[in-house]
């Protein structure tokens, strides 16, 4: 049996958008490309090999790759759906249906709203693929696919390895998961909905062993948050992978609460994350306005010196990235330049995102009466307005062009090489390479989005 996965692309696919900028967006998204190699699509292939070895498999980066969907040929095609994916990847699965190939779809979205999905497939995937895709293959192979796959949560033993050599471009960046499920409930987010309010974590040995197997030498943890599963058990990963990885030059990035690093161990925890060659943190800052805090939730995970962490971080040569949401409904105007205030004052990198209340979360919940009928799945991806907000101020256009000119204030050539004069020795020399390659393309990016942008 042959089967294709395919991970869609990551573009804007608003056609009439009146943001002629947005095209661009996309067309940067593909000429630069994103430097990762597809997590899930490698994991999926390593573990079909362990459930089903007869399998043939191809893989398909649509962000990368132009996919040609009357080319495709397989038994069996798995599509991996985001919520701004989603309008995409019906689509297509409508077309390969067509042409009678069958179609499997999962991921977050598909988890959520498994009888829309269902619609556009043969059988959908419900939460996680380990306990249900060898039954999904054998069903396939003997023509009975069942309707709905229901995956549990189960432990993390004996996972497959991700499968290397099968996408055709070349990625600077590889992955890996320590662990699943996050401690905190902030409203926005789909993951402690998906992978649950408990942790589960990986054995540190077959972490280690992943990663210092694999041919990448820079990584992406993709851990929802890199020490917040527990401080104990994160300084005790970091010892063991800078022991076996120290004469390796394997370096990572990853995202993380700043509550942890305010831990009594706060300081051994930052000290073993850099020996083990974290360069990069990114935090969810998420907000100046505190109002919109206590709406998300999201107080908890900050701690009450959060300033004092995002020093404390960079003191020990990590840099830092802070991921913020902004444009809520209890967001105000003054709330874009207070943002650029706060990176300038710590001189970190910020990542600002249209706040975007995604299905199953329980901000989806709150913002369901005002949000936007007309605007589809495909506006939600962190660049769109999607919901309405009381000040007129906040209009629809004025949040978008403000985002804009947030980021490209953000990432304007002064304050790049500002902030990477700002990083500390301890850091030298690959906290500032991994910054620097971080920081040049995305202000090159969000500048010219800014130059193309009618409305700015
Ligand atoms: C890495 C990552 C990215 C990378 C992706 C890199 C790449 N090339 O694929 C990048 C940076 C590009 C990215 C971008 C975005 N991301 Co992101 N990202 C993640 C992250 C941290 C890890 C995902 C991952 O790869 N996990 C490892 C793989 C192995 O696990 P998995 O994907 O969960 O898959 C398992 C199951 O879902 C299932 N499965 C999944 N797909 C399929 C398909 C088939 C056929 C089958 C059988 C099973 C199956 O099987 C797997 C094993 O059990 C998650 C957070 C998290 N902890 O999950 C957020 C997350 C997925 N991202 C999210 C979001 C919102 C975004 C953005 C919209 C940005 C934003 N924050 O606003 C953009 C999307 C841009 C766009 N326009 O589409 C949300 C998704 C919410 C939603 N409802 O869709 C998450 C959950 C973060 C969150 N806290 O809410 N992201």
């Amino acid at each position: 049996m042959k089967i294709t996965l395919i991970s869609p692309p990551f573009g804007e696919y608003v056609k009439k958008s009146s943001l002629m900028s947005l095209a661009r967006l996309d067309e940067i998204q593909k000429s630069e490309g994103l430097p990762i190699a597809p997590p899930v699509l490698e994991y999926l292939a390593g573990l079909t090999e362990k459930v089903a070895p007869d399998v043939d498999i191809q893989l398909i980066d649509a962000n990368r790759e132009d996919l040609d969907v009357d080319a495709v040929e397989a038994d069996l095609v798995g599509l991996t759906v985001l919520t701004p994916q989603a309008k995409w990847s019906y689509k297509t699965a409508d077309i390969l249906r067509r042409r009678g190939l069958k179609v499997v779809l999962g991921g977050m979205h598909v988890t959520v709203l498994p009888e829309e999905a269902k619609a556009h497939a043969d059988a959908v995937v419900v939460g996680e693929a380990e306990g249900v895709w060898g039954d999904c293959l054998q069903d396939a192979k003997r023509g009975e696919l069942k309707p709905f796959y229901h995956g549990g949560q189960l432990p993390l033993v004996d996972l497959a390895r991700p499968k290397k050599g099968l996408l055709k471009t070349k990625y600077h960046m590889g992955s890996f998961f320590t662990a699943r499920g996050c401690p905190f409930k902030c409203k926005y987010c789909s993951v402690y909905k998906f992978f649950g309010n408990n942790i589960r974590h990986r054995p540190i040995q077959d972490v280690v062993n992943e990663v210092a197997t694999s041919p990448y030498w820079m990584f992406w943890n993709v851990d929802d948050n890199i020490w917040g599963a527990g401080i104990d058990r994160s300084i005790k990963l970091y010892i063991d992978l800078y022991q076996e990885l120290s004469n390796m030059r394997k370096w990572w990035i990853g995202s993380g609460d700043l509550v942890s690093v305010q831990h009594s161990r706060g300081e051994e925890l930052l000290k073993w994350a850099r020996k083990s060659g974290l360069t990069l943190v990114m935090v969810g800052w998420e907000s100046e306005n505190v109002d919109s805090l206590k709406e998300w939730n999201a107080l908890l995970k900050q701690g009450r010196a959060r300033k004092d962490a995002i020093k404390k971080i960079k003191d020990h040569g990590i840099d830092v990235m802070m991921f913020l949401m902004i444009g809520g409904r209890k967001d105000t105007p003054d709330d874009y330049k207070r943002t650029l205030d706060i990176c300038d004052e710590l001189q970190v990198m910020a990542h600002p995102m249209q706040v975007t209340p995604f299905p199953g979360t329980d901000l989806y919940d709150d913002y369901k009466p005002y949000l936007i009928p007309e605007r589809g799945w495909e506006y939600y991806n962190g660049n769109r307005v999607v919901f309405t907000h009381d000040d007129p101020r906040m209009s629809v256009e004025n949040r978008e062009k403000a985002l804009f000119w947030l980021r490209a204030e953000a990432f304007s050539n002064a304050r790049i090489f500002k902030r990477l004069w700002s990083i500390g020795l301890k850091g030298f020399p690959m906290t500032h390479v991994t910054s620097a390659m971080i920081q040049i393309p995305m202000g090159r990016a969000f500048r010219e989005i800014r130059e193309g942008n009618p409305y700015v």
